[in-house]
């Protein structure tokens, strides 16, 4: 498992203006240049219109009466009893323990493959359906600008631990640094806001956090093993990785999707190696990590910090929107050529030996899809099952 977390790492490199003319990130710039080629693929689709386009929007600029309602459905989904049959998987509880599980049962098919973007943004998407079917949620699913907060993460709308944000930090408890970054100032409990004391079940798979939670009584981590859910929030990794720049660099420097994916995952290359760049004494002896990774382990903690079960932390969603709004502007700045590109392999971070990705691949959600898909079907914001753009 290390060489594989390792292998999560990319090199980003520094560039560009962080706030332009309109008060608007560099990032939003980029969106509004792209959102125009949008609009040209929106009068094209079948299913979609201007009339009933959602808007995504980040968690910081919707109103705290939206925040909470989005919260309250999160909280409702957590009530509601898991569609999973209880024999095979005695830890999936509740409705959201179960896209916990679907994630889980898919991993090493879904990380580090050519599926990893579409996956995401398809499994994003039913979240926030199901939030909406099964709960009543009104709005559409928020998402987490990394570099608006990359140097105080914990003091965001997101996760200030009040009663609007998806909880704070885990309490303050001694732990050591895990293989990849520092300790930082929680390790322990979500102690303030929504989710406090909030309870995971499935896994460990992979742990990260130390001291690693007790193992799962299963093998595939199915098994019901319950423990407060644990935070270590902290600026590490964000004020290197996650930066405005970090951000713009990876949309504008990446001239293919095997480019896109590879720097976004951090997969098939560490570049540092290779070229040379990366002097290790820099970065107190730790590696480079790509923003998906980075985001994840901003939050970090058990099961947040565990590729396999990451979805049981509240801020998986966010910060997968994040991740899908990244690509959606990528596809967008020269769409017509984009949003069909798929590279990749289908084995977890193998990128010569599995068999390639295609976009003609099946994409299945089971008990928490609407139906099966190709990935085809799930490249475009405005076709297919999607109909959402953002602000
Ligand atoms: C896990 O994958 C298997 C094989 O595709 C499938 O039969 C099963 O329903 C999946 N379990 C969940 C929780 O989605
Ligand atoms: C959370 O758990 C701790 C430790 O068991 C307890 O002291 C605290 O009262 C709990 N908080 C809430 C809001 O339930
Ligand atoms: C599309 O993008 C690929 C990859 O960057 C490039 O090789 C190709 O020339 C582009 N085609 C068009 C028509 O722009
Ligand atoms: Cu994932």
């Amino acid at each position: 498992m290390p060489s594989m977390a390792r292998s999560l790492l990319f090199l980003v490199l520094a560039a560009s203006s962080l706030v332009g003319a309109t008060g608007k990130d560099a990032v939003h710039e980029l969106q509004q240049t792209g959102k125009a080629n949008l609009e040209l693929r929106l009068a094209k689709s079948s299913t979609c219109t201007k009339e009933n386009l959602e808007i995504r929007r980040e968690w910081g600029d919707i109103s705290k009466a939206e925040r909470r309602e989005y919260i309250a459905a999160m909280l409702c989904l957590m009530s509601k009893p898991s569609q999973l049959d209880q024999t095979e998987y005695p830890g999936a509880k509740t409705r959201y323990d179960d896209f916990v599980a679907v994630h889980m049962n898919q991993t090493l098919t879904i990380h580090g493959t050519g599926s990893f973007l579409a996956w995401h943004r398809y499994f994003t998407w039913s979240f926030e359906r199901v939030l909406r079917e099964e709960c009543g949620y009104t709005g559409s699913q928020p998402y987490w600008n990394w570099g608006k907060w990359a140097s105080d993460p914990v003091n965001s709308p997101l996760f200030d631990g009040s009663d609007t944000s998806l909880s704070g930090n885990g309490l303050k408890v001694d732990h050591e640094d895990t293989d990849y970054y520092p300790a930082g100032p929680g390790g322990g409990c979500i102690y303030s806001g929504p989710f406090v004391n909030m309870t995971a079940r499935l896994g460990p798979l992979s742990p990260i956090l130390k001291p690693a939670p007790v193992a799962n009584p299963l093998p595939n981590g199915m098994g019901d093993n319950p423990r407060c859910v644990r935070r270590d929030i902290t600026n590490y990794l964000s004020s290197r990785y996650t930066r405005t720049e970090d951000m713009v660099s990876l949309i504008t420097d990446s001239s293919d999707i095997l480019a896109f994916q590879d720097r976004m995952q951090a997969v098939t290359a560490r570049p540092w190696e290779v070229e040379g760049t990366y002097n290790p004494a820099e970065h107190n002896g730790m590696p480079l990590m790509g923003i998906h990774a980075s985001g994840h382990h901003t939050i970090g903690g058990d099961p947040g910090g565990d590729f396999y079960t990451s979805p049981n932390d509240p801020a998986f969603f966010n910060h997968h929107a994040g991740i899908d709004r990244t690509w959606a502007i990528w596809q967008w700045l020269d769409l017509e050529n984009r949003t069909e590109q798929i590279a990749g392999g289908t084995a977890m971070f193998d990128p010569v030996n599995s068999p390639r990705q295609t976009l003609d691949d099946i994409v299945d959600l089971g008990v928490v899809g609407d139906q099966v898909w190709r990935i085809r079907d799930l490249v475009s914001t405005v076709d297919g099952p999607f109909c959402y753009t953002y602000e």
